[in-house]
């Protein structure tokens, strides 16, 4: 589910499919900005643990079983590690070197316990007596945590957090799936580590498989009816198991997700979303993953914002499934390379196949977003895509050509999925209409629109296209041009039946100044475009003007109509009124 990893061979700003997704730092949605004041002076936590054989539970027993060090410590209480500005030049290496391997502040993170305390995240909901069944009738649970080259502290930080809160009895096992990392640490001083623990398994896979097949891997080793799956730099907060828990026992078809915190990269500091910020999941044409808040239909079904919530899709890396009931559902296709896709084949066959999707506001997982990936990924070929497009083939019925719209009719190989349809024949799943209709009515159909494709200008020889990735970091900034490419991606566009030019869910959108991307809001006025087959112009609903390129060619405006003027003429690719 991300954006960056292509840009190699997607091509610079305007490259293939993968550029239309929300950038990293993006999925921290509604995360609130940082906690102001000043820093107080911090204590590193002396932590032989983080380069130690030390018994993880030592530190426990130092603090009574309780987890509340001194209030300065680094980090505690999920607090910002902020660092001197004038630090040294060897630990300014450091700092460097971490961000370098990590893509987080994997120096701040050494500072920290690795049993820091965090704040109760819950509502006063979630604490009511009764509320869940008891630890005795919940069902134990395999936590399978799939990392290559995990950060030390950041990785065991993450097991601690899993075994500090939670009831023991509920943890089975914690598998570390390791995906062929060729970090020292993760060898035999990570064995060392966890010898005390019995718990605590390690199983390392013998090549680079992916996060998909290693996920595979760790539930192959997975002893427990239910398996709980967490992503190698998470810290769980108080409570986080047993809501999951309680809606798997009630109904084991019922997939379910924490609310996923932020942890910042550059300070660890551990953000909440409160109940009322709860966000579901959703996803674009583009077949990337997205955050909305919860739609109205959904919020009357509740009386309290920390009830469970149903969600279109998960963002994948933090959830719990019954075991069983994931076989059942053909767990992940094993087609799937390396990274994404994932979390929405997941997702459509949950709703499809006869289980439910939800979002547990009562269970609370911090997780740290980057900004880019630290690791290596293969060359030459379009990972995401391929996945991507073996997901359209088997789950999206007549609705694949919009993803395919997106990437230039191009699927290129994307090998035999034969066995996966088969699979959806078996289960007797549902259409992905069924699902669009009930579980995700709110997604805009791009085969109401009159015309897709690209906005290419007649102007100079007609070569250049309306361009851009429309993220939602580009969403109030001017709408960019660029040579037409003919792949679709950052140029393609829908010009809805309502006189929107949209993707997605933005729209250009003019006020007077630029012609900007702006969330689209079906209300006409600035967003309202009226494309007059006849002359080629494409005029503006509340100004009267008509859109243009400049001289240069690099930027959009606005003139008086005129259609002897090239410049201001617009040709809509699929146009059908
Ligand atoms: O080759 C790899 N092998 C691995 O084992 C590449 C990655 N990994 C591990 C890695 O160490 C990490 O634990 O896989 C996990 C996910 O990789 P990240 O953390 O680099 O990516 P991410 O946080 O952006 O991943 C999100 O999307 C992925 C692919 O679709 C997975 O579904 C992740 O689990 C998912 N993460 C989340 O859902 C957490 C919240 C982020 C959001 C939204
Ligand atoms: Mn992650």
């Amino acid at each position: 589910t991300m954006a960056f990893l292509f840009y190699a061979d997607g091509g610079g700003p305007s490259g293939g499919a993968a550029d239309g997704a929300p950038g990293r730092a993006e999925r921290r949605a509604g995360g609130r900005p940082g906690a102001a004041g000043p820093p107080e002076p911090l204590v590193p936590f002396k932590d032989e643990e983080t380069t130690s054989k030390r018994s993880p539970n030592k530190r426990m027993e130092e603090f009574g079983g309780v987890l509340v060090p001194p209030d300065n410590v680094a980090g505690e209480m999920g607090k910002p590690v902020v660092l001197p500005a004038n630090l040294s030049a060897d630990i300014k290496k450091l700092v460097d070197q971490g961000w370098m391997n990590n893509a987080f502040n994997q120096y701040a993170s050494d500072l920290m316990s690795v049993h820091r305390s965090l704040p109760d995240p819950r509502d006063e909901w979630c604490k009511e007596e009764g509320r869940f069944l008891d630890a005795e009738q919940l069902p134990p649970t395999s936590v399978i945590i799939c990392f290559h080259n995990e950060a030390w502290s950041v990785l065991l930080r993450t097991v601690h957090s899993v075994l500090d809160r939670s009831p023991k009895r509920l943890i089975q096992e914690v598998i570390l799936v390791d995906d062929y990392s060729d970090m020292p640490h993760t060898k035999q001083q990570l064995e060392d580590y966890w010898k005390d623990q019995p718990k605590v398994k390690i199983v390392r896979a013998p090549q680079r498989e992916g996060l998909i097949r290693a996920r595979l891997l760790g539930a192959a080793h997975a002893t427990a009816p239910v398996l709980t799956y967490l992503d190698s730099h998470c810290e769980c907060a108080a409570g986080w198991l047993e809501p999951l828990l309680d809606r798997i026992a009630r109904n084991s078809t019922t997939v379910v997700c924490p609310v996923i915190d932020v942890i910042d990269d550059t300070t660890m500091e551990f953000h909440y979303h409160d109940s009322t910020g709860v966000n579901v999941g959703g996803f674009d044409w583009n077949l990337q993953f997205n955050w909305h808040a919860v739609p109205e239909h959904e919020k009357k079904r509740h009386k309290n914002t920390a009830e469970p919530v149903w969600s279109p899709t998960m963002a994948g890396g933090l959830f719990s499934i019954d075991k069983a009931f994931f076989e059942r559902l053909g767990t992940y296709d094993d087609g799937f390379d390396i990274w994404g896709g994932e979390n929405l084949e997941l997702s459509f066959k949950t709703w499809m196949c006869g289980g439910t999707l939800e979002i547990i506001p009562c269970s609370h997982v911090g997780h740290i977003f980057r900004k880019r990936s630290p690791y290596k990924w293969r060359t030459g070929v379009n990972v995401l895509r391929r996945n991507s497009v073996r997901l359209a083939e088997v789950w999206l019925d007549e609705y694949a050509k919009y993803y395919y719209q997106r990437i230039g009719n191009d699927k290129d190989n994307y090998g035999d999925v034969s066995r996966r349809k088969e699979l959806r024949r078996n289960l007797g799943c549902k259409s992905f209409k069924w699902y669009l209709d009930n579980v995700y009515p709110e997604l805009f159909i791009p085969g109401e629109a009159v015309a897709s494709g690209e906005v290419r200008n007649l102007g100079y020889g007609g070569k250049t296209c309306l361009d851009s990735p429309a993220r939602r970091s580009d969403l109030h900034k001017p709408v960019g041009l660029y040579p037409c490419h003919k792949q679709g991606g950052n140029q393609f566009w829908l010009f809805s039946k309502v006189g929107e030019i949209r993707r997605d869910e933005s729209c250009l959108d003019y006020s007077g100044q630029d012609v900007i991307l702006y969330p689209c809001h079906g209300s006409k006025g600035n967003q309202y475009w009226k494309y007059e087959e006849d002359t080629k112009l494409l005029r503006h609903g509340s100004s009267e003007k008509c859109l243009a390129i400049n001289e240069a060619k690099n930027k959009l405006i606005m003139e008086k109509c005129n259609p002897d003027i090239q410049r201001l003429l617009w040709s809509l690719e699929n146009y059908d009124k």
